[in-house]
């Protein structure tokens, strides 16, 4: 790994947008046990959206903040994004806010392209305004989505991109605004390529949660089936804990560049599903063809999953498979999860969290 020119920095400063999501969870989690100061924007909603990150304030009940400070905003706000980034001087940014939801993107495909696009560049923009441009290090977080339609496989830095969704294409002005900004303002600004990352605190709509939640509850008798589109397609999937240490050690670098984190692996969405219910000891086999399809459990011959078309999207990325050769190389990174242990600990993650859930206990009783 390069030697560290933002390590050696007296302050250690983080401004992540995102941060209650999935991997600005764990992002802030690795940042504030490296010894940062962790600021995070998140959005008022008419719910609490700090589940994923309530652990990490100094005092969880009381939300006494600690080393890591929240700030109410929006990226379709630039007003606040100056604000937030003047009052907190980062030394390190991490832009990874996104409506993130490849099927939502084509009902949303405004909204989408007003956070994951233009977001973007409001926030490199308040970057500038407020001078900072020689004192930040911008990561921006990049997507396989980018690359869509197959052109090559495996995908590399080098693949040529085709997005296939609103996402995709949003999320493609926002690679290339961050790399404009690099070459015109020589600001430390880089993207991650990042291939899909899952974890026991995926988003319950993403394909991978679905399937474990689903497993869970099948197998605790709280529900009898899951529905699915598209069970051919094939992902790269890794873990969220790996990949927001790439994050991290991508903005620690000498100079700054763009990276593809992946595992290097490809699965369907049928291994996955066969691989979450083997977890709870049930095997499946599969019956007809397309939206006929069925898998029923082996033993029983009872139907657990079905195919539903109202899941297909208009246009699909049949298959990811990523070539992270760049950044095993170059940053030393290594996934430390496979497959089979990222399936195993959200399927056993789920099952704790459904024979516990008061919510679900109270539904269940009435
Ligand atoms: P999540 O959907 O879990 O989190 C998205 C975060 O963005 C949430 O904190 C959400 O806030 C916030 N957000 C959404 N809209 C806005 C807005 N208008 N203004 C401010 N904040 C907003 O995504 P992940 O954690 O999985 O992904 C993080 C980033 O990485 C995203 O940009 C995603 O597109 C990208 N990515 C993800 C991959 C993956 O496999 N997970 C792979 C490659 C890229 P709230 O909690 O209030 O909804
Ligand atoms: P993706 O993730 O679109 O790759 O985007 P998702 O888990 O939504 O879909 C993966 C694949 O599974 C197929 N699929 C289903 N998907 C969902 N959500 N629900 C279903 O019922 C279902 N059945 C089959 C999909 O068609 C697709 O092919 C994720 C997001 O995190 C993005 O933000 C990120 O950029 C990319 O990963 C890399």
């Amino acid at each position: 790994m390069a030697a560290s020119t933002a390590q050696s920095c007296p302050r250690r400063v983080a401004l992540i947008t995102g941060i209650t999501g999935q991997d600005g969870s764990y992002l802030a989690e690795l940042l504030l046990n490296k010894g940062y100061e962790v600021h995070g924007i998140i959005r008022r909603a008419s719910t609490f959206n700090t589940g994923r990150i309530e652990h990490l304030y100094a005092d969880p009940k009381s939300h006494r903040e600690g080393s890591m400070h929240l700030h109410y905003g929006d990226m379709t706000d630039s007003t606040c994004l100056v604000k937030i980034v003047s009052q907190v001087q980062p030394t390190e940014v991490y832009n990874l806010a996104a409506q993130s939801h490849v099927k939502v993107s084509f009902e949303l495909a405004e909204y989408t392209a007003d956070v994951d696009a233009t977001g973007t560049l409001r926030l490199l923009d308040a970057i500038r305004t407020c001078g900072l441009t020689d004192q930040v290090r911008f990561y921006q977080a990049s997507t396989s989505e980018l690359y869509g339609k197959v052109q090559e496989i495996p995908q590399s830095e080098k693949t040529p991109f085709y997005p296939r969704s609103p996402y995709g294409v949003a999320k493609l002005y926002a690679y290339w605004i961050v790399i404009n900004y690099r070459e015109a303002y020589n600001m430390f600004a880089c993207n991650g390529i990042l291939f899909n990352h899952e974890s026991p605190r995926r988003g319950e709509t993403f394909v991978t949660r679905k399937i474990t939640r689903a497993v869970a509850k099948i197998f605790l008798g709280q529900q009898k089936e899951i529905q699915l589109g598209n069970l051919d397609a094939k992902r790269d999937w890794g873990h969220a804990k790996d990949y927001v240490e790439a994050m991290w050690l991508i903005l620690q670098q000498e100079n700054p560049d763009d990276f593809v984190i992946s595992t290097n692996e490809t699965h369907s969405v049928r291994e996955f599903v066969e691989k979450a219910f083997r977890i709870v000891k049930i095997d499946i086999e599969w019956e007809g063809k397309g939206v006929n399809e069925v898998g029923k459990n082996k033993e029983t011959g009872a139907i657990l999953v079905r195919v539903n078309p109202k899941f297909y999207r208009p246009t699909e990325v049949e298959i990811l498979h990523g070539d992270c050769t760049k950044a095993q190389e170059k940053l030393g990174w290594k996934k430390t999860y496979s497959f089979d242990t990222l399936v195993q600990e959200m399927v056993e993650s789920d099952v704790a969290l459904m024979r516990t859930n008061p919510w679900l206990k109270f539904c269940l009783r009435r």
